[in-house]
């Protein structure tokens, strides 16, 4: 047994460092790749897979994931590890797959280091190079040795930083253990991630309770703890078994507003109301908001803003980027909501490397509330993805006609998210994209272009007759890939005089649009698409994770192209292409 709970996040860190392992070890370079499939798609996954598996439940289909890796994901739920991530383990040193991650270094150059050179670590790798031993390696160079110097030292600085949706994973499970501590009132996240942003450092737990010292011991008795860092009378730092910090503090009743806008953050933000409060002859803390010795507010967030003459401000507001000015002013956003949302635009299938049918998503999101999606199968050039050559798409095109003639309540739209080519055309003949609803249209390759080239390949693929939306605008998987270089104000704008939209894809390892890029978007009168980019009945709770993004974006429901009931929808599709100046 584990001595804690197991998250699909447990289990994607299993999958990758077994990746990790058996590159180092260069392993079949297919087998490598599916452990990093496996683990990519166990993180994005929202279903508790230990917990289901627990209670007896089947483990459900997932694209990539035969027998095998099957049941080394029953493995995992059921030990926290496996045996053959136990086996690579020892038969390599501890923290290697740690220098696969040093900018620079590949798996054969990280078993020569470590053959040749006994180096296991990025710290020893550092000192290797500095001393000069690195040079005398065969292969290796002086210029080789300046680069791996200044990737460790890259590498040792850089933060550790958590996925929202995998951060949620831990903070959720942990606030619900803290709200059934008797004595304990409310339990809230505050931080970075109550502010929405695409990655929290650490998680911060703000608690109200009457009596701290009685619960306190409580907090860092939950099993998942590994380590507690400090631990007062009302507050504690912990580190969870996976890796993650958490900063706890009890606050009174009485000053939880205070408290709750103070740890909420941002820093930036918070410096600026203090400011206005200064200015005021007020002076705020994370108690409450004090005239000389006399308390005048802080039992609500609400009461706070009110002492220094601003109206509530929402948490993703909250980066001091003028959102105190437009409270100052009265021209808050009124952000979007989940709730908004009447429709997907961005929806797999097993047809590609979704893995439901096309009834049982659009049953799935008609349960969420939506009244139409759109499946946008891959097209034909991504064929790792299974793309769909113009047949298979025709034949799509029928089932969808005869499945809307018996769905009730959900309308489907015919769709594809068709590769934009290096020169900018599409994946697919104008025949076959007449004949859809919706075209999605994605950058899956060439990435490296120049910044002007990459521009100039979308610009034109805004000039294709049948493009609707440009889907993931950056490419960037977070913490994984870069975005490509373009000149996004020159894509919005062409956007703009063609009449076309911009994606926001709300899988949690995109978030892509990025926030500023958002209130471009919204400046310059692009409408944005909140798509789950969904590939299995579990997927549409992407959605929550996209609209935090939006609204950190500063998009209102107006501004969001799915929030258009079908009909408006229709219309906004149908517009033929305006010509372009
Ligand atoms: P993170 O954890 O790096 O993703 O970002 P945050 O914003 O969650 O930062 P964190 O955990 O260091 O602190 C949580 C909040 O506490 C932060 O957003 C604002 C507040 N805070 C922390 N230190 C200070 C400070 O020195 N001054 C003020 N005014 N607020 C602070
Ligand atoms: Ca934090
Ligand atoms: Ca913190």
């Amino acid at each position: 047994m584990p001595e804690h709970a197991v998250h699909n996040a447990d289990i994607a860190r299993v999958f990758g460092e077994i990746a990790d392992l058996l590159e180092i070890e260069q392993a079949n370079p297919f087998r490598i790749r599916a452990y990093r499939n496996a683990a990519r798609i166990v993180e994005g996954l929202q279903l508790d897979l230990a917990a289901r598996l627990a209670g007896g439940g089947e483990l459900p289909k997932l694209p990539g994931i035969g027998a095998d890796l099957g049941a080394k994901i029953h493995e995992v739920a059921a030990s926290g590890t496996c045996a053959l991530l136990e086996k690579l383990r020892r038969e390599l040193p501890a923290g290697i797959a740690d220098l696969l991650h040093v900018p620079g270094l590949g798996p054969k150059r990280v078993q020569r280091l470590y053959q040749e050179l006994d180096v296991q670590t990025p710290e020893q790798l550092y000192r290797a190079a500095r001393d000069g031993r690195l040079r005398a390696l065969a292969g290796f160079g002086e210029k080789s040795e300046l680069k791996i110097l200044r990737g460790v030292e890259a590498h040792l600085k850089r933060p550790g930083r958590y996925k929202l949706a995998v951060a949620a994973q831990y903070a959720e499970a942990y606030a619900d253990y803290l709200r059934r501590i008797p004595g304990v009132g409310r339990v809230e996240l505050a931080g970075s991630f109550r502010r929405m942003r695409e990655t929290v450092g650490d998680l911060d737990m703000l608690i109200t309770a009457a009596a701290a010292d009685q619960v306190m011991q409580r907090f860092t008795a939950y099993p998942e703890v590994r380590q507690v860092l400090s631990r007062g009378d009302t507050r504690a730092s912990v580190v969870l078994h996976a890796g993650i910090q958490v900063d706890l503090r009890v606050v009174a009743e009485a000053c939880y507003g205070a408290a709750l806008h103070y740890f909420t953050g941002s820093k930036a933000h918070n410096i600026a109301v203090r400011r206005l409060g200064q200015a005021r002859g007020l002076k705020i803390n994370e108690y409450g908001v004090y005239r000389g010795a006399a308390r005048v507010a802080g039992d609500t967030e609400e009461s706070v803003y009110a002492a220094v003459g601003l109206p509530y401000i929402p948490p993703e507001l909250r980066e001091d980027q003028g959102e105190i000015e437009a409270a100052r002013a009265g021209t808050l956003p009124r952000l979007v909501e989940l709730g908004d949302l009447r429709g997907d635009l961005h929806v797999h299938t097993r047809a590609s490397d979704g893995h439901a049918g096309i009834r049982e998503m659009a049953q799935a999101a008609a349960a969420r509330g939506l009244s139409y999606l759109a499946i946008t199968e891959h097209s034909r050039r991504l064929r790792l993805a299974h793309g769909l050559d113009p047949q298979a798409l025709a034949r799509q095109i029928d089932e969808i006609d005869r499945l809307n003639a018996e769905l009730a309540g959900i309308r489907v739209l015919k769709g594809v998210e068709v590769d934009i080519l290096a020169d900018g055309t599409l994946d697919l003949p104008d025949s076959v994209l007449a004949r859809l609803d919706v075209v999605v249209g994605a950058v899956h390759s060439d990435f490296q272009l120049s910044r002007e080239r990459q521009t100039e390949r979308i610009l034109k693929a805004f000039d294709q007759p049948h493009l609707h939306i440009l889907a993931h605008p950056t490419g960037r998987l977070i913490e994984r890939r870069e975005p490509y270089d373009v000149d996004m104000l020159r894509i919005i704008r062409k956007a703009r005089a063609c009449g076309r939209f911009l994606e926001l894809n709300a899988h949690p390892e995109r978030l892509d649009l990025l926030d500023t890029h958002c209130r471009m978007a919204k400046d310059e009168g692009v409408l944005v698409c909140v798509s789950s980019d969904a590939h299995s009945e579990l997927d549409f709770e992407h959605l929550r994770y996209g609209i935090g993004q939006a609204r950190r974006g500063w998009l209102e429901k107006a501004d969001v192209l799915n929030a258009r009931p079908l009909a408006a929808l229709q219309r906004l599709l149908r517009r033929p292409p305006r010509t372009q100046p």
